[in-house]
């Protein structure tokens, strides 16, 4: 059924009559399970892929310590509200919060957050408002974690020269077939190069500040309650210091494209500003003073960088022949590219070109 072996659920609950395990397939990196005990909470148990994470222990150390530093902040609030608004990790029998199994693969367990609802598509201005709140107050309550205490997860996740540095090595070996269906694809990317790497020189130069950001702010990494409201930021692995635009694109990214992000008809993949003011002003109320003015001048580039930086790396990885993001189809990349470079361009037209 699954393979999240004895040896694991042991390793995590070793009290437990487990008497179900489903798989939840929405991320394209890890294996993620949901498991149902007789009685009591459910528990989300994930294998963290070794290849794309090298330095797991380092993961999950930072991730802990970020939802322990949340947990203290919300300590004015009850248990039970406090497990429905923070990721809560559970210790391994190994006295440590990952398990290493007898293949050498690593894993973690959290409790599963109940009567929550994630959203792949918005289809409402609201979930839009309470999203950018959601974002936003998990940065605003970050905002006095020390940002050095935590190691880079994956070095350089969001920097835009590494990223033009794989992709033009990705040129060098694609096959021919790859490189006459990207042909559009890669004439765009190399026309974007000066403005995608503005928020970086902005970065190295000091004049945005590093802090501690969640980096892979998909709506669907938002869990809501059944009315809507927003409750916990969830997938935490890749928190590391970085700069609040990440975070602002990429769930722009996807809360204002009105498709999901494989779509392949591209005729209903469009940027929806509505959404985009929405969010913005949700993520505003929370962040509060903890914004600069020039962090906020910037927000919109933002957006465009992280949908940029995933049309890049979804090129990238088709051109290299599908090594990095689990594929459906051989094809899969290429629609996710195609389908990131035609939001861009709705984005344009909607709200103007940024540089
Ligand atoms: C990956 O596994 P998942 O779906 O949480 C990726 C993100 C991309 C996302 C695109 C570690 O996240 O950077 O934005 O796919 N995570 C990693 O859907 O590469
Ligand atoms: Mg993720």
């Amino acid at each position: 059924m699954s393979n999240l072996s004895k040896e694991i659920l042991d390793a995590f609950l070793p009290e437990k009559e487990i008497i179900s395990i489903s798989e939840l397939v929405s991320g394209h990196i890890n294996d993620t399970y949901l498991v149902k005990p007789r009685e009591g909470q459910q528990y989300i148990i994930q294998r963290i892929n070794n290849a794309v994470f090298k330095d797991v222990p380092g993961l999950i150390r930072n991730k802990t310590l970020v939802s322990k530093h949340l947990h203290k902040k919300m300590s004015g609030s009850s248990q039970e509200i406090i497990e429905r608004s923070v990721l809560t990790f559970l210790p391994s029998t190994s006295g440590s919060y990952f398990f290493k199994d007898k293949n050498g693969d690593f894993w973690n367990g959290m409790i599963y957050i109940d009567n929550s609802q994630t959203f792949e598509i918005v289809t409402d201005a609201s979930i839009a408002y309470e999203g950018g709140k959601l974002f936003g107050e998990f940065l605003n309550l970050t905002e006095d974690f020390n940002a050095s205490e935590l190691i880079e997860v994956i070095p350089q996740f969001h920097d835009m020269s590494f990223r033009f540095s794989q992709f033009e090595a990705s040129l060098i070996d694609a096959s021919e077939q790859r490189l006459f269906l990207s042909a559009h694809l890669i004439k765009r990317v190399k026309g974007l190069k000066k403005e995608m790497h503005i928020l970086q020189d902005l970065k190295e130069k000091g004049k945005i500040r590093l802090r501690v950001t969640h980096n892979d702010t998909k709506i669907s990494n938002a869990l809501f309650d059944m009315q809507g409201k927003g409750l916990c930021v969830i997938d935490t692995d890749t928190i590391m210091p970085g700069i609040i635009h990440y975070d602002f694109g990429d769930a722009i990214r996807t809360i204002c494209n009105t498709a999901a992000e494989d779509e392949k008809d591209l005729d209903r993949v469009n940027f929806n500003g509505e959404f985009y003011e929405a969010y913005r002003k949700g993520f505003l109320e929370k962040m509060n003073t903890s914004i600069s003015d020039l962090e906020k001048q910037y927000l919109p580039l933002g957006a465009k960088t992280m949908i940029f930086i995933m049309g890049i790396r979804f090129l990238t990885d088709y051109l290299n022949g599908d090594k990095y993001y689990k594929i459906n189809y051989p094809e899969h990349n290429l629609v996710r590219a195609k389908n990131q470079f035609k939001l861009i361009e709705s984005f344009e037209e909607e709200m103007g070109i940024v540089s």
